[in-house]
């Protein structure tokens, strides 16, 4: 959902169906008046968020712009035989303007806002357009704006449409969802002397890991329930070490512990410390530590164990991530995540990642949570992360978490509850190469 309004209204919404020959759905990324008539801010806003709808507002009233497939980034051209320039009915008839054959169909440039192929720049010199009738399409500044370089509004657009699913799921099928949770709670670990897995939780601050914990228990209550405070951050998120085991109505509990933690934070003000982390996952921490952000847990503070059990480590590490932001992992973030990773790695931990927020961060999802699979945007954010945190895709799970409703649904829950159950499996794995 934007915080900021768009400007383009329920006529002009009508005639994207035209253009696109298929349903898509608008996700507003920038607006000028809002974030300001220059590159620099266009650039913030829109780089790497995937195929994009520019539009321009003159001052004579045309509504008009273009369309690439490709990523806009800071530097350099790029090809695009999906690009177009249009002019939608409001000054005048609707138009269509395809780029030209093998023609160069965007040029990035910092100080540039959207630039189609130098034919059509927006935000180049503040709030004017600059046009030339380049070799990339084939329209003049008369039938594209009427001329008039005065530009009153530029909105950029993430263009959000649905493709074949990359993963599979039934979710038509009632007892699918049951018979998930059957086996989970019917689950037998590789290690019979381990009676519950451990699964620890980890990621930036507000990813979403509390609400996963309320969100599990609720799938197994029947209801909607908030165990873990949720909220993130300084004054809701989590402060303390926390372990949840999940119980059913019927008096079955799962074989699984998942452990909340502190967020991580990009700075040293606020956050878990990453010692905190691995001593943890050695099965160091006793329920209920508070972290001290400043100084990590010692073998000398009171409640330290200090010889744990195979049963006390950490048998599979989640990281938690928010699908919603435009930048999964800023610069920073990311390589806090992989200096972790890397000491995870060392431990031979299985490590699987969870995506949150995908009804936010895509509209086809919010509106119907059966999309997540078929939203393209979803499938890059997917993608992305696999490709920073080096996991591979089928240890990726998109979800949504029980935030805002009273009342759970099916096909969220089977989400929820496919990602456990795909984290037991995992943990069977760590007993298994200790036994190898
Ligand atoms: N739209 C949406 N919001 C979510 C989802 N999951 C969590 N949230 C919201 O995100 C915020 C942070 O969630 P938390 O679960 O507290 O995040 P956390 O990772 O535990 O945060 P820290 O404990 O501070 O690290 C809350 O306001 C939630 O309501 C989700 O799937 N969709
Ligand atoms: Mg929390």
């Amino acid at each position: 959902m934007s915080e900021i309004t768009s400007k383009f209204t329920v006529k002009e919404w009508e005639q994207l169906a035209q253009l696109f020959d298929e349903k898509v759905n608008l996700h507003l990324l920038y607006k000028a008046s809002v974030h300001g008539f220059d590159g620099k801010s266009f650039h913030a806003k829109c780089d790497g968020q995937g195929p994009t709808f520019t539009v321009g507002y003159n001052t004579s009233g045309y509504v008009f712009g273009g369309y690439t497939s490709e990523d806009f980034i800071t530097d350099g051209n790029k090809k695009d035989n999906k690009a177009f320039l249009y002019r939608l009915y409001n000054a005048w008839r609707r138009a269509k303007f395809a780029v030209k054959p093998n023609a160069v169909a965007v040029c990035n440039h910092l100080e540039h806002g959207p630039n189609f192929g130098d034919s059509l720049v927006f935000l180049a010199d503040g709030n004017k357009i600059t046009y030339t009738s380049g070799p990339s399409y084939c329209v003049d500044e008369k039938d594209l704006f009427g001329g008039d370089v005065n530009l009153s509004e530029c909105e950029v657009y993430r263009v959000e449409k649905l493709k074949t699913p990359w993963r599979t799921m039934t979710w038509n099928e009632p007892w699918r969802k049951q018979s998930l949770i059957q086996s989970i709670n019917s689950y037998k670990l590789y290690r019979c002397s381990v009676p519950q897995a451990r699964i620890l939780l980890i990621g930036p601050v507000g990813g979403g890991k509390s609400s996963f914990i309320n969100s599990v228990n609720s799938v197994f209550r029947g209801n909607v329930t908030n165990r873990a405070l949720a909220g993130g951050g300084a004054i809701n998120g989590t402060k303390m070490f926390r372990t949840y085991s999940f119980g059913n109505a019927d008096g079955k509990s799962p074989p699984l512990i998942l452990c909340d933690t502190m967020g991580i934070s990009e700075g040293t003000e606020w956050g878990i410390h990453s010692d905190d982390i691995i001593s943890i996952i050695k099965g160091h921490v006793p329920k209920r530590y508070q972290f001290n952000t400043t100084s990590p847990i010692e073998p000398d503070t009171k409640g330290y164990i200090k010889s744990a059990t195979i049963g006390e480590r950490i048998h599979c590490v989640v990281y938690v991530l928010d699908a919603s932001k435009p930048t999964l992992l800023s610069p920073e973030m990311e390589k806090k995540m992989c200096t972790i990773q890397s000491q995870i790695n060392d431990l031979e931990i299985p490590q699987v990642v969870l995506l949150t927020k995908v009804d936010e961060a895509c509209p086809l999802v919010g509106e119907d949570v059966t999309n997540v699979y078929r939203s393209e945007h979803i499938e890059k954010k997917v993608l992305e992360v696999g490709k920073k945190l080096s996991v591979p895709v089928s240890c990726i799970f998109p979800v949504k978490n029980y935030w805002l409703d009273i009342n759970g649904d099916d096909p969220t829950d089977m989400l929820i509850i496919s990602a456990v159950l795909q984290m037991l499996r995992y943990a069977d794995d760590y007993f298994q190469n200790l036994d190898d």
